[in-house]
């Protein structure tokens, strides 16, 4: 492999070239939002896009450092903020890095031992995901939430974990603001 530069446009909210992008529609996350009947009558209107994922074009593989950009757009199911589908590394024992580049919105974490954590993120903030602690994030914002992330190559994504149980928290919008509380279907 040679070294290689690929540029991230801040405009365009996207990185060139791209190794490969991915989109998340609501039809993607059935049964992640809280309110199923929302859900699914939206669907039977409309498919909104949630997320894009822009990937750098490096392997997964031990020894390097995947990264991309996720540009998260505004909206809610309900009163729930649109999120990501949040996932564990396979590999548990590896961290990732966040750094926020525009809009605003939460850094959700948990452990397998129930341990939760919210951060907030808006452009500048670099936040570290360590090691065992799955995460997904929530845009609160009225504009796309942007961020680039980086993580080891050998980490690999469990989504499954996710979807069976949920994470601990929702973000949802109470009296227009963002507020956090326990997930009553969590198991
Ligand atoms: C990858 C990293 C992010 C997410 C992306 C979409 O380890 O955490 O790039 O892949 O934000 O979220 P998700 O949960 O659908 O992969
Ligand atoms: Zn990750």
């Amino acid at each position: 492999m040679k070294p290689f530069a690929t540029t991230l446009s801040f405009a365009e909210r996207m990185i060139t070239p791209c190794g490969q992008r991915t989109e998340r529609r609501l039809s993607h996350m059935r049964g992640m939002y809280q309110d199923i009947a929302e859900t699914e009558a939206i669907l039977r209107r409309d498919d909104p896009l949630i997320y894009e994922v822009y990937a750098g074009g490096v392997p997964e593989k031990e020894g390097q450092l995947p990264h991309c950009l996720t540009v998260l757009y505004p909206g809610q199911v309900g009163d729930e903020y649109y999120m990501t589908k949040g996932h564990f590394h396979v590999a548990m024992d590896t961290a990732e890095i966040y750094l926020g580049l525009e809009g605003e919105g939460y850094l959700l974490m948990q452990t397998k031992e129930g341990d939760s954590q919210a951060l907030e993120m808006e452009r500048g903030t670099i936040a570290y995901i360590p090691p065992y602690w799955a995460h997904r994030t929530v845009n609160t914002g009225k504009g796309p939430f942007v961020f680039f992330a980086v993580w080891p190559g050998h980490a690999g994504h469990d989504y499954g974990t996710i979807e069976e149980s949920g994470f601990l928290k929702l973000v949802m919008e109470r009296d227009g603001q963002p507020v956090l509380i326990p997930n009553p279907r969590y198991r």
